[in-house]
């Protein structure tokens, strides 16, 4: 057992919300002007990311909900993230030795073009968009998070995919020495972890891959320095500090669901209609609300595909969500 560390996050990190609204609000100004792409070119290349590092941001094209943000402190000291163990407050407080910055991940499997990118270079290629979205986990919290990241489908792109490719599978990072969660006898999983979406789940345009919150990089516990964010599905799906994105023809393995197949699909879509084998998934509570990091907030319905039903139910049509849960 590792002894109890200061929790991993400089004072100086908490930034309250009305500072980065603020902020958030004069990057947008600046963006409307200039579009990243349009930069000359020595201006366009990112200098390497490093922990808590300001980013430069775009809006994205989802307006925001009209939910109010989780507070950044709760964002990042309330995690599941297995790898520095298996407790909400474990990540904040066992993540200090992980060192994500800098990072490469392979493109592979059926794409013409596979290759290890440099998250550093990849922020040359693309702008980096603002996208505040609804996050739900499976076990009835949920939290709103002012993300920031790539839209996934753009990074499949750069690999060229091949037309047999039917879905896209995610890897995790196995970095014992770094990640008490995964050093000791009683492992929780087995690693990496391991996640997976249908090629038109992950190319669709919600679906992106984050390298921040609140304007800045992403600490350890939120899954630095990338981590897959899909907002219609619960909180699982959603894999941290990715090594590896492989395009295949069968459907990929994900980590919940070899652990327990009967309470965790593959499809993993937020639905009130459809209860986990131990609980009700009718209602939620928002993270923060109503005093404490949790207890006292109050129950709020749960909406069909985490309110994202507009965009993606077509991606359902005619699926049985009962059997594909
Ligand atoms: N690599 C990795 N990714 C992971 C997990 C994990 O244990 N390891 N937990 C998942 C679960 S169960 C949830 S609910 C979300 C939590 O994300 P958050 O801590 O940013 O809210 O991360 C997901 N991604
Ligand atoms: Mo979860």
């Amino acid at each position: 057992m590792s002894a109890y560390k200061p929790p991993h996050i400089p004072a100086s990190e908490i930034t309250p919300e009305t500072t980065w609204l603020k902020r958030r609000t004069l990057m947008a100004g600046l963006a409307a002007g200039a579009t990243f792409a349009a930069l000359p070119k020595a201006e366009a290349a990112a200098p390497g990311l490093s922990e808590g590092m300001e980013l430069k941001t775009v809006p994205g094209p989802i307006p925001a909900p009209s939910d109010k943000e989780t507070s950044f402190e709760d964002v990042t000291h309330y995690n599941n993230f297995y790898e520095f163990g298996t407790g909400k407050s474990d990540p904040f407080k066992y993540s200090e030795d992980f060192k994500p910055y800098p990072w490469t991940f392979e493109i592979g499997g059926l794409v013409n073009k596979p290759q290890t990118v440099d998250i550093d270079t990849l922020l040359t290629k693309f702008p980096l968009e603002d996208r505040i979205y609804r996050m739900r986990c499976v076990e009835a919290w949920s939290m709103v998070i002012p993300w920031v990241g790539i839209p996934l489908s753009s990074i499949i792109d750069l690999a060229d995919p091949q037309g047999s490719a039917k879905y896209v599978a995610f890897e995790g990072v196995v970095r014992p020495k770094e990640m008490p969660g995964q050093r000791g006898f009683a492992q929780p999983m087995p690693w990496p972890y391991l996640e997976g979406l249908r090629i038109d789940e992950a190319r669709h345009p919600l679906t992106i891959i984050a390298v921040g919150l609140y304007g800045k990089t992403l600490l350890n516990q939120s899954g630095a320095p990338m981590r897959l964010v899909v907002p219609w599905k619960y909180g699982f799906k959603g894999i941290k500090s990715i090594t590896k994105i492989t395009l295949t023809e069968e459907q990929p393995q994900n980590s919940w669901n070899l652990l327990a197949p009967h309470e965790y699909g593959f499809y993993a879509n937020v639905n009130p209609d459809v209860p986990h084998p131990r609980w009700s998934q009718a209602t939620e509570q928002r993270i923060g609300e109503g005093g404490g990091l949790f207890g006292g907030a109050k129950r709020i319905p749960t909406e069909m595909f985490n309110g994202y039903g507009d965009e993606v139910a077509s991606l359902y049509a005619g699926m049985d969500l009962k059997a594909n849960y």
